[in-house]
């Protein structure tokens, strides 16, 4: 595959995507926002930890939003690892390397004029009597028993207000009122929660903007979390290596804060100082919106409030979402932890490391299959070391898989196969229990088991599905005469 540096913006990796059979489709079908357009993509593509049936499929263009005349949605744009490898023109086992290879080389973001940010092609200020973000923003309730409208792929971006320092990560954000977002932040610290708190403690509000729709390069680079990318580091630096190229931006209009400039749509707006609000407010329901572990998340009891300023957007914007729970979420989280987890392992224990698969099940965060090789008998242990390094290298990681260089750790059969003929549960079993790990896992929580003493702080577990070094002569696979199968089932194999 060749590079591909054609794409800078939404627009750019849509077009790419119409050129390669079977990854984008679009429809003019009238479809609603609450729940039906959910519903439709969970069948055509959404994949992940979704409820089945679902499969993998193309990304997926709504051009008919009912209620909302001109309004577009795409959705699934990142629902592949394929495709995220055709976007980056990179092959998808290949894409921890090429983010990991990103990381060294940081690109930071310039500033461009106002009037050159397609992002602010049309103007609408909240101080205008008619102005409702929701009839502006066409996202989707993704469920029946959604708390609202969110934005999941809100590019959130915000400045430490003693420092100066940037982020941007992505944060489920609902639509509450005419002027009013929520904006949920998961215990612990969050860079901008870091900043918000800050804001806060001086009673001031928290300039943040959101920008939806950009080049996937963006959205796959906010997804760094520390220690990779720690406080005071700008992620879209490594969105701008992935292009060579920095990503632009531009001074919003009504707050002192900066936004991607070629986004489909911004949002601007203020982190209010000593709000909340209950998130389902408008439902009751108790229920937020799916989240990446398959389940929908639990509705904040009082939750942070954006009150918006103003929205801007390019002429005929497309709106750009996802599932929580689908593929995406995998894409998104998986490969920045894949490329985390390349980069600590690598320093410590150079070369054993062949790849990383942050696997679907886990949403790209629970679950790490790691691919080492023992060179020599006193590499025999280290494949834990690694594990547990991986560890370090992202915290919310709860169940990791080794295995050797002959188990393809993107092919479940091959792992399951391994973990059946190379493992024993009692000796190949380690836990650590009592670690903090994430909210979002049902399974960790007191009411599942006493050792749990608060939501989140649950076992750790390695499978350690390796051959003891001293028997690998024992575990060789049978072999097959070595061939160019071609020659004998032409088309059937893909270009190397
Ligand atoms: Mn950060």
């Amino acid at each position: 595959m060749s590079r591909d540096n054609t794409v800078i913006d939404l627009r750019s990796a849509l077009e790419l995507l119409k050129t390669i059979p079977g990854q984008l489709i679009e429809t003019d079908e009238p479809v609603k926002a609450h729940a039906e357009l959910a519903g439709v993509y969970r069948y055509v593509g959404a994949g992940g930890t979704v409820k089945r049936p679902t499969r993998e499929g193309p990304a997926m263009i709504f051009n008919n939003i009912e209620g909302m005349p001109g309004a577009r949605v795409a959705i699934g744009v990142l629902a592949s690892r394929k495709r995220v490898g055709y976007l980056f023109g990179e092959k998808p086992e290949r894409l921890g390397f090429f983010l990991n290879d990103a990381l060294k080389s940081p690109v930071d973001p310039v500033v461009i004029p106002n009037e050159k940010a397609a992002c602010q092609e049309v103007v609408h200020y909240a101080t205008d009597p008619d102005f409702d973000i929701r009839k502006l923003v066409p996202a989707p309730t993704n469920t029946e028993e959604d708390a609202g409208p969110y934005i999941t792929l809100g590019m959130c971006y915000a400045s430490d207000p003693a420092s100066g320092a940037s982020d941007i990560t992505i944060h489920r954000l609902c639509l509450q009122d005419k002027d009013l977002v929520s904006m949920y932040f998961v215990p612990g610290a969050r860079h901008l929660e870091i900043f918000r708190q800050k804001a806060e403690a001086e009673g001031r509000p928290l300039p943040i903007s959101i920008s939806i729709g950009v080049d996937p390069a963006i959205e796959i680079a906010s997804c760094f979390e520390a220690p990779t990318t720690p406080l005071g580091f700008n992620e879209l630096s490594i969105a701008g290596a992935i292009r060579k190229r920095p990503v632009e931006l531009t001074q919003c209009l009504t707050i002192n804060e900066k936004c991607i400039a070629n986004a489909e749509y911004v949002i601007e707006g203020e982190l209010i100082p000593n709000y909340r609000m209950p998130e389902d407010r408008s439902t009751g329901t108790g229920k937020a919106m799916p989240e990446f572990p398959g389940y929908t998340g639990d509705a904040i009891k009082e939750i942070p409030v954006i009150r918006v300023k103003a929205v801007t957007h390019r002429i005929n914007p497309i709106m750009q979402t996802c599932i929580g729970s689908s593929e995406e979420h995998v894409s998104m989280a998986g490969i920045p932890t894949e490329a985390s987890i390349l980069q600590m392992v690598e320093r410590a224990i150079p070369g054993r490391v062949l790849n990383v698969y942050c696997h679907p099940a886990g949403g790209g965060k629970y679950m790490a299959i790691i691919q080492f090789k023992k060179f020599t008998a006193n590499d025999e242990g280290r494949q834990k070391q690694a594990a547990t390094l991986a560890f370090a290298a992202f915290n919310e990681l709860k169940h990791i898989w080794l295995v050797d260089e002959d188990v393809d750790p993107f092919d479940t059969n091959d792992v399951l196969w391994a973990m059946t003929t190379r493992y024993q549960g009692d000796v190949d079993t380690i836990m650590m229990p009592g670690v903090r790990l994430h909210p979002l896992d049902p399974s960790s929580s007191p009411e599942y088991s006493p050792s749990i003493r608060d939501k989140g702080c649950a076992c750790k577990m390695i499978f350690d599905c390796t051959v003891p070094f001293h028997l690998k002569h024992r575990f060789e696979r049978t072999k097959f005469m070595e061939l160019d199968p071609r020659r004998f089932a032409p088309g059937l194999f893909p270009e190397e």
